[in-house]
């Protein structure tokens, strides 16, 4: 009777956890991803297994030790007769499995972590192309230290644009963090990777370089300050156009040619709109927009109306 319904519980609980899963439409790869955004460097995936794998590993443990909990909890409560349960205290082999399961598992996780970790701060003696990111409040600059086309290529961000920080797939990138007041952080959802962003970053005895193997596909992804730096920190982001690497290279060249309109060098989204190559090309960012500046403005005056 007791095992009948202890096992019409567990059936009840595997029921509702397929249905749970089939009637969210999630396919099993999202699933496993357990809320995690699809990642598009080679170190976010194995960033996302780590996580997949110990997600898993977490709730073998969980269920087991819930399970344990509610079956003592059900059957082996204090009855009438006063008699109490068998004990274990002192039970060599019981101790020993507490003792030596645990560790076997931290010791797992520990270097599984580290394995990935050093991957994902691996340094790259020749990476392909160099990027430069200098934060400010409440903005970014970006730079393309010794490109091929020799010329100095920035792309500031303003109150009115979103920087665009177009990148190459398929090529080694490394980025160099700088700030120029305060802390911010460097977050590329889809790289599934954040770095603050120090003033002074050798005073600060940070590491302020990280390389991706690769962007894997074209797109536009967002991009945000991840540390609270002021009144304006949530308006502080940009878009990664990640781009062919014959796209991107005629990006480079365009951003060094006069335009004829204002007779000064492309900017970003000029250069972009010159590709010419659909959405992906778009002048502006796509996955964010500016803050809207004048709002406070608008409100102080409407005060002052009235
Ligand atoms: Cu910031």
């Amino acid at each position: 009777m007791r095992g009948t319904r202890f096992g019409r519980a567990i059936k009840i609980a595997g029921l509702a956890a397929v249905v749970a899963v089939s009637a969210s439409g999630c396919s099993f790869q999202e699933v496993i991803r357990f809320g995690w955004p699809e990642g598009v460097t080679p170190q976010a995936t194995e960033m996302r297994h780590l996580w997949t794998t110990l997600v898993i590993a977490s709730l073998v443990v969980g269920v087991i030790v819930w399970g344990l909990t509610v079956w003592t909890v059900i059957f082996h409560r204090k009855r009438g007769d006063g008699e109490l349960p068998t004990q274990f205290q002192y039970s060599l082999p019981v101790e020993i499995v507490s003792v030596v399961l645990p560790t076997i598992i931290v010791a797992g996780i520990f270097g599984y972590t580290v394995l990935v970790q050093n991957d994902v701060d691996k340094a790259v003696a020749k990476p392909d192309v160099k990027v430069g990111v200098n934060a400010f409040q409440w903005n970014w600059e970006f730079t393309y230290p010794e490109n091929p086309t020799g010329r100095d290529i920035r792309t500031l961000g303003t109150s009115g644009t979103i920087p665009i920080l177009v990148l190459p797939t398929d090529r080694s990138i490394e980025f160099t963090l700088d700030s120029k007041d305060v802390i911010h952080s460097f977050f590329v959802p889809e790289f599934l990777f954040k770095r603050d962003v120090f003033p002074d970053p050798e005073k600060n005895n940070q590491d302020n370089t990280f390389v991706i193997d690769k962007i894997e596909k074209q797109g536009a992804f967002v991009g945000r300050c991840a540390e609270l730096c002021g009144s304006y920190h949530s308006a502080m982001n940009f878009e990664v156009r990640a781009l062919s690497p014959d796209l991107y290279d005629r990006y480079l060249k365009l951003r060094t040619q006069t335009n004829p309109i204002t007779g000064v060098p492309n900017s970003a989204g000029e250069a972009l709109a010159a590709l010419n190559c659909g959405e992906l090309c778009a002048p502006q960012a796509i996955t964010t927009y500016p803050f809207h500046t004048e709002r406070t403005q608008r409100g102080a005056s409407v005060r002052t109306n009235s």
